[in-house]
């Protein structure tokens, strides 16, 4: 049985601090489920401990991958914490993704053992083993699979392999830029250290309760929820899904919620959202993307509570916040607060000269939480760290008088639709494949539900017809659904500049710029 103090002997895996916030009554409560179902958190630790010895019993390569790509389930937040318990690398990937995506990411970070949802089972199997991976298996949300069914026979006794601050425990795929996904490889130094000054800097107390309702494939769900409520022995609401009219019944009965500006546009049109309902609660917290000034007021009109907006990104986890604490400051609607302890932050100018208060330049961090690189691309991780060991984080930003930052854009080719990343020069990609395609553009513009969606602008080849319903078709049948634009034109040609570059710029004007456009999204194109 793993002691509470496990980690003063050493032991720098990840799993070892989080096992240490478990209550000293492992009987207690960790988490209800949408479904009714309750975990305790012997449960938790016997779950993720079995699936902890079925993954050692397979005999891997130290750092092996365990790609997942399954529903979101308790059982899966167990595979999480066994993997990390087995000194493994997780990789979790978006139910969403299709065969050309997964074949990809497969292909790339060459997992050891893919788990899959049983109804996937006969592609992802196909395709996985093609690629020379040794080891399948199926999760479904329902406590089916071949994983559980191997596990059972497995000890409920795990000693959480020894791992240094600085190895690897996870690989997130992100910033598809040039098209191609990059594995931002996380240590267990730079999850724990995030975790622990959240944990403080948003006053985690005894008896918090998180209402977890964002998927565990991405960091806000997988890291900056979990882990608070993990390292703080908090019971979770868990939901499968993000229902609106159930989160808002939840409150009264927990205390701190996490979502993306989506999830607040959403839960502000249900009419049970009273400050009534909201009386209970101590804690909203909003990040992935923009929230809009609008949303923080009327949130505040609505609830009584002020929204703490903060910045993250896959590479560094959480940078900044607004404050949790008032002594050390207000929340300011419109800016991601003050860069969190530990956490180096700058704005540059084009030479990476630190810009004075007010002016707006690329936002540069150093600090624990900034990730060790990209899997098996040294020369692109290189490039995105200045001389000085600041990791260029892509976006733009400016920095007031007293420190708080407000991210005014990107200068990476981003759209964020309802917190996702999509990838213009990746959907360009498939789109100019097409059948009569010349070129084309993906730009965001605004959504009132998702903060920015996609329109894509294509250029037929000469004598050629394209029909717009035809390339959404074929996007659709190929990649993840968030990705394929809500809309798609065809016109004679794409505006560039004297330099040749198409300027997206004007495409947005044109067809509706998302309220978040910065610009020098203008000066990128
Ligand atoms: C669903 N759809 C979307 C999106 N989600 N379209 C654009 N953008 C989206 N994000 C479309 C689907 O393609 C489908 O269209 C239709 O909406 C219904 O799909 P469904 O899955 O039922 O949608 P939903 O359940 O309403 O999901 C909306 C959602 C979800 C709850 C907002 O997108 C979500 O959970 N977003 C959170 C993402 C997240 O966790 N981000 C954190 C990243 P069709 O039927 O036509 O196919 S971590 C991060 O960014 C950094 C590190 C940080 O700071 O946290
Ligand atoms: P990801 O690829 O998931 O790491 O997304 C990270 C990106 O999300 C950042 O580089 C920002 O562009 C964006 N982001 C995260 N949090 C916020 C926020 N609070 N406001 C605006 N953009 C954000």
């Amino acid at each position: 049985m793993q002691t509470r103090d496990q980690t003063s002997l050493g032991n720098g895996n990840l799993f070892a601090a989080l096992r240490a916030g478990f209550p000293q009554d492992l009987d207690e409560i960790a988490v209800e489920t949408n479904q009714g179902l309750l975990y305790s958190w012997r449960d938790i630790d016997r779950a993720s401990a079995m699936l902890a010895n079925l993954l050692a019993s397979l005999d891997l390569p130290t750092h092996s991958r365990i790609a997942v790509q399954v529903e979101k389930s308790v059982e899966a937040m167990a595979l999480y914490l066994a993997t990390l318990r087995a000194g493994l690398v997780f990789l979790p990937l978006n139910t969403a993704y299709q065969s050309a995506e997964m074949s990809y990411f497969i292909a790339d970070a060459e997992p050891a053992v893919v788990v899959c949802t049983p109804g996937n089972f006969g592609w992802v199997s196909q395709l996985a083993f093609s690629a020379g991976t040794p080891y399948v298996f199926t999760l479904g949300d329902d406590r089916t699979g071949s994983l559980l069914d191997r596990a059972a026979a497995c000890s409920d006794q795990q000693q959480a392999v020894p791992r240094d601050p600085g190895d690897l425990a996870a690989i997130l795929y992100t910033s598809g830029t040039t098209g191609r996904s990059k594995g931002a490889m996380l240590s267990h130094g730079n999850l724990l250290s995030n975790a622990r000054v959240l944990h403080s800097y948003w006053g985690w107390r005894r008896g918090d309760v998180l209402i977890h309702a964002l998927p565990i494939f991405h960091v806000h769900g997988l890291f900056v929820a979990l882990h608070g409520a993990l390292l703080n022995g908090s019971r979770m609401i868990w939901c499968a899904r993000f229902d609106p009219a159930l989160v808002v019944q939840k409150l009264p009965q927990a205390s701190i919620f996490m979502g993306v500006p989506t999830l607040y546009v959403r839960l502000l049109e249900q009419e049970a959202l009273t400050p009534e309902a909201a009386r209970h609660m101590r804690l909203f917290v909003s990040g992935s993307a923009p929230l809009l000034i609008e949303t923080f007021n009327e949130w505040q009109r609505r609830t009584g509570h002020t929204i703490l907006e903060r910045y993250g990104m896959s590479e560094t986890v959480m940078l900044t916040s607004n404050p949790c604490d008032p002594s050390l400051g207000p929340r300011r609607g419109g800016t991601v607060g003050l860069p969190l302890p530990g956490v180096n932050l700058r704005v540059v100018n084009d030479q990476g000269q630190a810009l004075p208060s007010g002016e707006i330049g690329a936002i540069e961090v150093k600090g624990p939480n900034v990730f060790k690189g990209y899997w098996r691309m040294p020369q692109k991780t290189a490039e995105e760290f200045s001389a000085d060991g600041y990791f260029r984080t892509g976006d733009v930003g400016r920095v007031d008088e007293e420190g708080y930052l407000t991210i005014v854009g990107r200068s990476k080719d981003l759209i964020i639709s309802g917190g996702y990343n999509v990838y213009p020069a990746e959907i360009e990609g498939y789109i100019n494949e097409l059948e009569g395609v010349a070129e084309s553009a993906v730009v965001g513009v605004a959504d009132a539900d998702f903060g920015e969606v996609g329109i894509a602008v294509v250029v037929a080849k000469a004598r050629a017809q394209v029909e717009p319903r035809t390339v959404l078709a074929s996007l659709k049948a190929t990649l993840a659904n968030f990705k394929v634009p809500k809309r798609c034109v065809v016109v004679d040609a794409l505006p560039r500049n004297s330099m040749g570059k198409v300027q997206k710029n004007v495409l947005r004007e044109r067809f509706g710029a998302a309220q978040f456009v910065s610009r020098y999204q203008e000066h990128s194109g």
